[in-house]
């Protein structure tokens, strides 16, 4: 830090940082120490050792180092901790068949959008400062607990459903960081509290949210359709509904949002700037090179499951929701995909729909399948369809 900054007093930093993040389209500005994240530091642990980080490797590093900033910047005085809404309106009904979207996805890739404003804001910081400001600047991208760390800066308070709520703006705001070497005075911890209101625990579809303010990331939607990079576990593909991308229903029925939900002031996160609240299933389903997914999805969010994660989303949609115009995609997906991930999900997919040109595709490649998970997949979907039939035509066990 250079001298002139050292003359301005934490109060003034803490008035012209407040002044230039809001300027820069930030809605929430606070600021904490650099010192360890102790209370959510044992949480992380005790989720941790739960396994409820499921395979997120980033997410089972060691506490001290997701829970304390100076272990990302040695000489850290204070984190800055930045609030943008990324709401971007209600879902409208989903009359045509579509893959369901989170929607902090609808629009451009957040991390490139807001580390470009932190970076911008950081200079401007240093020229209002007169000095060279030492700084990370992050968003969901360096691990560190960054709702332990807004919460100390005052963003909200940790909600049922583990989101940070704001008492001005609700939940659907990304939080992104500026770890620096600055004296900048703190605010107090944001309170708050969800009073007798259990409504996100009894609405998740999975029952993910374990206790209050722990989600079991294994049964998350969210995880499942985002972060997994494998299969989407059976017993759990019905409770996925029509959701492709993510999962926002612990916060749609949260009050805080249903009263205080604002939307979006940046145009990046709107519906028409990225893949908007639906994908197209039989689109999404065609999708067999890298460079074609790329040209669809790239800039935006939608890229982080990979083809084949996004593909077996939409399988799962697309059986959830019977959707019989997806049939001849699928079935080519089960033929032609090099992903044994696509193919499995496709099986399982056609057995939902059911019908004629399903059951007699599923025949087919049975014999061929070279993968062995794909295989019991598709015997697996044989035997769903047999039931069904079975039924159908009064052949139950009663019979
Ligand atoms: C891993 C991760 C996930 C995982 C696990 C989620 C989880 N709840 O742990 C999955 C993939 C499931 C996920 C899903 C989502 N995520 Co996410 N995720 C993260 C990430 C990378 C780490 C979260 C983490 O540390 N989890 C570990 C657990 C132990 O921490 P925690 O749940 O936050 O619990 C804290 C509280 O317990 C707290 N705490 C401390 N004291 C107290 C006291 C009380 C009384 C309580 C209740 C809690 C509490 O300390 C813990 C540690 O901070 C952060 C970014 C980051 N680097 O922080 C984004 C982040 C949390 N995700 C975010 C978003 C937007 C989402 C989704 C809404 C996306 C979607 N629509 O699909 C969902 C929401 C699901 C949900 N209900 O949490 C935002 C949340 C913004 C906000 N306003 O809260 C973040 C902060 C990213 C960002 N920079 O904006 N996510
Ligand atoms: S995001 Fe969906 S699945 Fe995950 S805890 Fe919330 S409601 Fe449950
Ligand atoms: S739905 Fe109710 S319990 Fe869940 S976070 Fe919102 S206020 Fe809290």
């Amino acid at each position: 830090m250079g001298a002139k900054g050292e003359s301005k007093s934490p109060r003034e930093v803490r008035r012209i940082l407040e002044e230039r993040a809001r300027a820069a389209g930030f809605d929430l500005v606070g600021v904490s120490g650099a010192g360890p994240l102790v209370e959510g530091g044992e949480r992380l642990k005790e989720w941790q050792e739960a396994g409820m980080a499921a395979d997120m490797g980033y997410m089972k590093r060691p506490v001290e180092l997701l829970s304390d900033p100076r272990r990302l910047q040695k000489s850290a005085r204070s984190v800055v901790s930045l609030g943008v809404s990324y709401y971007p309106g209600e879902h409208p009904e989903n009359v045509e068949g579509g893959g369901r979207v989170a929607r902090y996805a609808w629009g451009k890739d957040y991390h490139v959008v807001i580390k470009e404003r932190l970076r911008s804001l950081r200079v401007e910081l240093e020229e209002a400062l007169e000095c060279r400001i030492k700084a990370r600047a992050f968003t969901d991208a360096v691990p560190l607990l960054e709702r332990s760390a807004a919460q100390h800066a005052g963003l909200g308070f940790f909600g049922r459903n583990s989101c940070l709520i704001n008492g001005n703006i609700g939940s659907y705001f990304f939080i992104a960081d500026l770890v620096v070497d600055q004296e900048i005075e703190p605010d107090e911890w944001g309170t708050g509290t969800c009073g007798k209101c259990t409504r996100c625990m009894a609405a998740c579809p999975t029952g993910a949210i374990k206790s209050p303010g722990v989600v079991d990331a294994r049964l998350c939607i969210s995880y499942l359709t985002i972060e997994n990079k494998g299969e989407i576990p059976r017993e759990l593909r019905h409770a996925i509904k029509d959701w492709a991308f993510g999962c926002d229903i612990c916060q749609e029925v949260c009050p805080y949002n249903k009263r205080k939900a604002t939307r979006s002031r940046w145009p990046d996160f709107s519906a028409g700037s990225g893949a908007g609240p639906y994908l197209k299933i039989t689109e999404v389903l065609g999708i067999r090179s890298e460079e074609e997914f790329e040209e669809r999805f790239g800039g935006t969010p939608l890229t982080r499951p990979g083809r084949a994660g996004l593909l077996r989303n939409c399988c799962v949609a697309a059986g959830n929701l019977g959707l019989e115009e997806a049939v001849p995609a699928l079935v080519r997906c089960l033929r032609e995909d090099e992903a044994p991930l696509v193919r499995g999900h496709a099986a399982w997919a056609l057995a939902k729909i059911g019908g004629e040109e399903a059951g007699a595709a599923l025949r087919e490649v049975l014999e061929e399948e070279t993968d062995e998970w794909c295989g019991k997949e598709i015997e697996f979907a044989l035997s769903m369809l047999f039931e069904v039939a079975e039924g159908d035509s009064g052949g139950s066990s009663i019979g």
